[in-house]
């Protein structure tokens, strides 16, 4: 993997706030993800497990990481299985994690090879009294394709009819989304390559060039600084940004169109999500900014909003009513729209027709504890639009915010975002070239 080594610390932790949440003398057993297929005989790269990933630290496919903190016999306790890395296989697909590798990533002391699984699964699910087990949990998460994890589900329940099996899901998502302190270190590495991937764009965009040349741009940067694409990015040029997931940037900037970038970098598993619009000339148009303020101004507050104790639908709410307001000065909306304005039939929808923001972590729209309020160490993204199709534009404006018992954090602080400091940034850029 191409992020610089991680302590074992932070997964040796994570075990533990788990393992504290297991009822007495259970099983936890979790997998990697399948390597999913192409055509032919391809596939594509692994997908990190994300919740394999959190506990273990550990990447390689086919990888399963069984806890059992009550067992008996202690070689039971906390066990890794890896694929064997026999020479054969490190001619055709290259290097794999030796368990001296292992050890070390995941600070687990006792890794075994795959081979040895079936028996102490066997061993474990006679003595536990519950096993826990794993499956995609998240809300809209498309399950049409059969995980390794819900495979072993079905398999648990043929061989162990008898067992009681429990959701892991619920407990990993609570303690997911509180991010840590090594966690959040690497959450600010993301955003500090996805600053460095913007910067730039700033320098490079300008009428003619093309949104894949401007992605080519982003990836060059994240690449070369150990990053990816978090998310197939966004680049959207004049009324390509009003389909919210417009991803072919197959067209060209042209001179007085808005550019909508929704890019993010991954770093170590973990994610930045931002969204910024620029003008493809550098200067915004008078229409164009008055947009682009209202939408900042929503931004703005909504972050102040982000507070400890409030559910995401209240939060969601009050972006909505300041919306309103805004539309109506823009003349999009009139009184009477605003006066019919309810939570189920919000006025500002036909503009602002998605959520204000979801949780970001190992995942871009993290998993979070069901209709659990806001939480100290919790990130999440803000994120307003104003989609205006007949216009030929959109303006949307995201940010990752730090959410702490002392208030707000504005994770993306930096990254230039007032539109005369996009618009000094790209015309100092001009002056350079
Ligand atoms: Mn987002």
């Amino acid at each position: 993997m191409r992020h610089q080594p991680i302590s074992s610390e932070l997964f040796v932790a994570n075990r533990a706030r788990l393992t504290a949440q297991l009822l007495p003398n259970s099983l936890a057993i979790v997998h990697a993800n399948d390597v999913l297929p192409t055509n032919a005989d391809g596939s594509l790269k692994i997908f990190p497990n994300a919740d394999l990933f959190y506990l273990s630290g550990i990447e390689q496919e086919e990888s399963i990481l069984l806890l059992y903190p009550d067992a008996y016999e202690p070689k039971h306790r906390e066990v890794l299985f890896l694929r064997e890395p026999t020479e054969r296989l490190q001619i055709w697909e290259g290097k794999k994690l030796t368990q001296e590798a292992a050890v070390a990533k995941s600070g687990i002391q006792n890794v075994r090879w795959l081979s040895e699984f079936p028996r102490a699964l066997r061993d474990c699910m006679l003595s536990a009294d519950q096993a826990y087990l794993n499956q995609n949990e998240h809300r809209f998460a498309n399950t049409t394709v059969e995980t390794r994890d819900s495979r072993f589900v079905k398999q648990c329940r043929e061989d162990f009819p008898l067992q009681s099996f429990r959701r892991l899901a619920p407990l990993l998502h609570q303690l997911r989304t509180v991010k840590s302190k090594p966690e959040l270190t690497l959450i600010q590495e993301a955003i500090r390559i996805t600053q460095a991937g913007f910067d730039r764009v700033l320098e490079f965009v300008k009428p003619g060039v093309s949104e894949f040349e401007v992605e080519a741009e982003l990836a060059h940067e994240f690449i070369r600084q150990r990053g990816a694409f978090a998310y197939t990015p966004i680049i959207a040029a004049g009324d390509n940004a009003c389909g919210l997931h417009y991803t072919d940037n197959d067209q060209i900037c042209r001179d007085g169109e808005l550019l909508l970038l929704d890019v993010g970098s991954n770093y170590a598993n973990y994610n930045a999500d931002m969204t910024r619009t620029i003008p493809v000339n550098g200067r915004f148009t008078p229409r164009q900014r008055e947009v682009y303020d209202a939408v900042l101004r929503v931004m703005n507050a909504s972050i102040e909003g982000a507070v400890v104790g409030k559910h995401y639908r209240d939060w969601n709410h009050e972006s909505q009513l300041m919306m309103n307001e805004e539309l109506l000065s823009l003349g999009l909306l009139t009184k009477e729209d605003v006066a019919k304005h309810t939570r189920d039939e919000p006025a500002c929808r036909k503009y602002f027709m998605h959520g204000l923001g979801h949780p970001l972590g190992l995942d871009v729209h993290d998993v979070a504890p069901e209709d659990a309020p806001f939480a100290d160490g919790w990130v999440i993204t803000v994120e307003p639009g104003i989609y205006l199709p007949e216009e030929g534009f959109a303006v949307r404006l995201e940010n990752d915010v730090l959410i702490t018992a002392d208030g707000p954090v504005d994770l993306m602080r930096e990254i230039p975002v007032e539109a005369e400091h996009i618009e000094s940034v790209i015309a100092d850029a001009a002056v350079t070239v």
